[in-house]
């Protein structure tokens, strides 16, 4: 397979991309034409002005197609791959048993004024999500699922109520950076409220996060698009048996 790959339209390598955005001008010829000089910048060449609609007053939004005069060099791409074994409820709960000998406590919510709980369910509900089931489903954890809107104090005394070994966070609204202001302010608050070294363990999620953002946002793993319970599962199991090898976790009051 080639190292060096271009966007395909109609062409194998013909560099063919659609892209959307909003400018703050009302919709007029000068408007488009400004659309498409943007479009020339962003190293589209040709770019065709395919959709613009007025967006309320002053705004218009556009949809252009060109081609992408940039290349992706496969060779240089970075990314997060997994790097534990995906098991089976089965398995999950086997090595639960084996390494906690009691249930594995989960707490999870919506922090911040977030109230996207669609993510966060699909986790841990027992109806799952892409066909797996959720956290729920599993009897070897025993999970406490806060809901929406749920305030980081909030949030950490009831961890330390439920003796949480995992805390599983979803932030789903991005505006103003908001999902990586409340997931420092999380992080930031557990390892105030626990000494060192009794954190829970610290997950958060959410469809526009950088997964390789985990070490700048104070937690131990970041979960991204299309995640499915198994994933969590299994990670939770890898890393409280990375922790805690031999014996079960410590306990805080
Ligand atoms: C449904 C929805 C709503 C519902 C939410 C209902 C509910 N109970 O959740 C309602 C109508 C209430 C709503 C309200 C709003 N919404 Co809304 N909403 C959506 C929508 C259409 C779908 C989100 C969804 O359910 N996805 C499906 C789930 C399964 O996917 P997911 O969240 O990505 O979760 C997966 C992964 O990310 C991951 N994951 C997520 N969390 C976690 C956590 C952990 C621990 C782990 C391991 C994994 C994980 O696993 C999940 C399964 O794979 C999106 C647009 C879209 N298509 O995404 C907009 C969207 C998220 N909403 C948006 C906005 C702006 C709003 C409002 C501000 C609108 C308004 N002006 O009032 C309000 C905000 C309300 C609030 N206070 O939060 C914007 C956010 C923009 C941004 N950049 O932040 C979006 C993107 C729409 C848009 N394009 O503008 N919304």
């Amino acid at each position: 397979m080639s190292q060096v790959v271009r966007p395909y339209g109609d062409t194998t390598g013909d560099g063919m991309v659609q892209m959307s955005f909003t400018l703050p001008v009302p919709h007029d010829k000068r408007a488009e034409g400004a659309a498409l000089q943007l479009a020339a910048k962003m190293g589209l060449a040709p770019a065709m002005l395919v959709h613009a609609a007025a967006m309320g007053e002053g705004h218009t939004f556009f949809v252009v197609y060109g081609s992408a005069t940039h290349l992706v060099d496969m060779s240089a791409v970075e990314v997060v791959e997994r790097d534990y074994p995906l098991l089976s409820p089965k398995d999950v709960n086997a090595a639960v048993k084996r390494s906690l000998r009691r249930p594995l406590v989960v707490v999870g919510a919506c922090i911040g004024t977030d109230a996207h709980t669609v993510g966060i369910d699909a986790i841990l509900n027992i109806k799952g999500f892409a066909g797996e089931k959720g956290l729920e489903y599993y009897s070897e954890i025993q999970v406490v699922n806060l809901g929406a809107q749920v305030l980081v104090p909030d949030l950490v005394e009831r961890a330390r109520e439920a003796r949480a070994d995992a805390v599983l966070v979803s932030q789903v609204v991005t505006q103003r950076d908001a999902h990586i202001h409340n997931t420092m302010q999380m992080s930031a608050a557990f390892r105030e409220a626990y000494p060192a070294g009794e954190v829970p363990l610290l997950v958060v999620g959410g469809p526009r996060f950088d997964e390789g953002a985990a070490a700048e946002l104070g937690v131990d793993r970041v979960f991204g698009r299309g995640t499915t319970p198994s994933e969590v599962a299994s990670y939770l199991v890898h890393a409280l048996g990375v922790r805690h090898p031999r014996e079960p976790k410590k306990r805080t009051t």
